[in-house]
């Protein structure tokens, strides 16, 4: 298994835990969500500037901004992965401890 198959396989796992409602698509609120909670639970000394209650929403439309390619503002588990393989910074923000 090459290394990129071995993220792929994490990032299907890090999908459903995004997709709350289990319908098979990441919704921005749902990444709201799980974002405040990762950055909740992390104490968190480099992450210090997540103490902005508006950020987790912030992060999670520019992401979805990124990652959703036919512009329905929800990400199917391909927009998921395809984003987080081509944007390395934002999976290191959204799934921590990719690397
Ligand atoms: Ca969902
Ligand atoms: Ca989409």
């Amino acid at each position: 298994m090459s290394s990129n198959d071995k993220i792929v396989e994490k990032l299907r796992f890090v999908f459903n835990i995004y997709d709350l409602d289990n319908d098979g698509r990441i919704h921005q609120k749902e990444m709201v969500k799980v974002i405040t909670c990762l950055y909740d639970v992390s104490d968190s000394s480099n992450l210090s500037l997540m103490k902005d209650e508006n950020l987790p929403k912030n992060i999670a439309k520019e992401i979805i901004k990124k990652f959703d390619k036919d512009g329905n503002k929800c990400l199917t588990q391909n927009e998921f992965i395809d984003g987080c393989l081509e944007y390395a910074q934002v999976r290191s923000l959204i799934v921590p401890s990719s690397n």
